[in-house]
């Protein structure tokens, strides 16, 4: 048998594991590979095509061959949750990229999972959405570039500023440990950092004094954390994840999932050589096509990363990918460094 399918909710959701991460994740396999996760809406809405799948075919070496854990992108096949693609699915999630794909992915936030599923339709999942499956299966580690925040107000229209990204109460509700290169600098850094802080989520800065801004190596804000090692990094998270454990056990099988510890925000400064000059002045300009064409909800980062790829020439593209294959390596040695605690 090399397929498996977990029937939960009486058999209305059906998780699908890809071969190898139904090995790596198999109970009783001591030796088996670490398996880090990969959200999906980057691959389908946050990078044009045919960079998406240059971009999978790196992500895989890096996280494979390189340092020798599974790859498990995370999507919604059919209305069927995968963990982990194969070729031919993993050639549907990036075609849909395509300008002219017949085949088009929705953008799957946690609380667009359900209605995808239900419906039988195809859908990228965001670090949110990425999250909770990672969580339900028992991953820690979930790989993305930046993660979803709140957004800046939109030229004075106060919808904009009701705009936070559900990534950030995955963050504070779920155990998952989340590699990004900051908060994409379209949003309000400072907003969301203080956001996370108020949700007690822990945020690490890898080797920098100063919080990354995804394209950039630095933003205006300084680093909550700062950790110089991978190593230490996965000291920190399993110390967070064991600290209801002081409570003592019986506390402990009465807490909720939302009361035990929840995320850690691990960010990581893009390689000098690939990072952009200031691109505050393409951000603004993107921010204003946004307003004038009214556009609103999870519409408004996908158009925010096109428009601000346009009007660089690509070189936030080139970022993007950059900074996404920087990330995975560190992702793999935290998923190797985590493996044995599973969350
Ligand atoms: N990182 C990237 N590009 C992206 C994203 C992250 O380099 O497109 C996606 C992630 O899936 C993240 C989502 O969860 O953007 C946030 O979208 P929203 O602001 O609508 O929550
Ligand atoms: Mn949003």
């Amino acid at each position: 048998m090399d397929r498996v399918d977990r029937n939960v909710f009486d058999g209305d959701v059906r998780i699908r594991f890809s071969p190898p991460v139904q090995r790596a994740l198999g109970a009783g396999a001591p030796a088996a590979p670490a398996v880090v996760a990969v959200e999906s809406t980057v691959i389908a809405h946050g990078l044009p095509y045919p960079e998406s799948a240059a971009l999978v075919a790196s992500l895989r070496h890096i996280i494979e061959e390189d340092h020798g854990c599974v790859m498990a992108i995370v999507a919604v096949l059919d209305g069927v949750v995968h963990v982990g693609l194969d070729e031919r699915q993993m050639e549907r999630l990036v075609r849909s990229a395509a300008p002219d794909a017949a085949e088009k992915f929705i953008k799957c936030g946690r609380r667009d999972l359900v209605g995808a599923v239900v419906q039988k339709r195809c859908g990228a999942t965001t670090v949110s959405a990425t999250m909770a499956i990672a969580h339900w299966v028992g991953i820690p580690v979930v790989l993305t570039g930046g993660i979803g925040g709140v957004h800046r107000s939109v030229a004075g229209d106060i919808r904009g500023s009701l705009d936070v990204s559900a990534d950030l109460p995955t963050l504070a509700q779920l155990p998952v440990c989340v590699v990004c290169a900051g908060i994409k600098s379209v949003l309000d850094v400072g907003a969301t950092l203080e956001r996370l802080e108020t949700d007690s989520v822990p945020v690490v800065v890898l080797g920098a004094d100063r919080f990354p801004a995804f394209w950039q190596r630095e933003s205006a804000w300084g680093a909550p954390l700062r950790l110089d090692t991978v190593e230490e990094v996965a000291t920190l998270v399993r110390a967070h994840w064991e600290t209801p454990r002081v409570f003592g056990r019986e506390q402990v099988a009465t807490m909720t999932t939302t009361t035990k510890a929840g995320g850690v925000l691990v960010a990581v400064p893009i390689p000098a050589a690939d990072a952009c000059p200031d691109v505050e002045a393409v951000v603004q300009r993107a921010l204003q096509e946004a307003a004038t064409q009214r556009l609103s909800g999870k519409q408004v980062t996908p158009f925010l990363l096109r428009r601000v790829a346009a009007h660089t020439g690509k070189a936030s593209v080139r970022a993007n990918v950059s900074l996404l294959c920087n990330n995975a390596r560190v992702a793999a040695v935290l998923a190797r460094a985590l493996r044995g605690d599973r969350v």
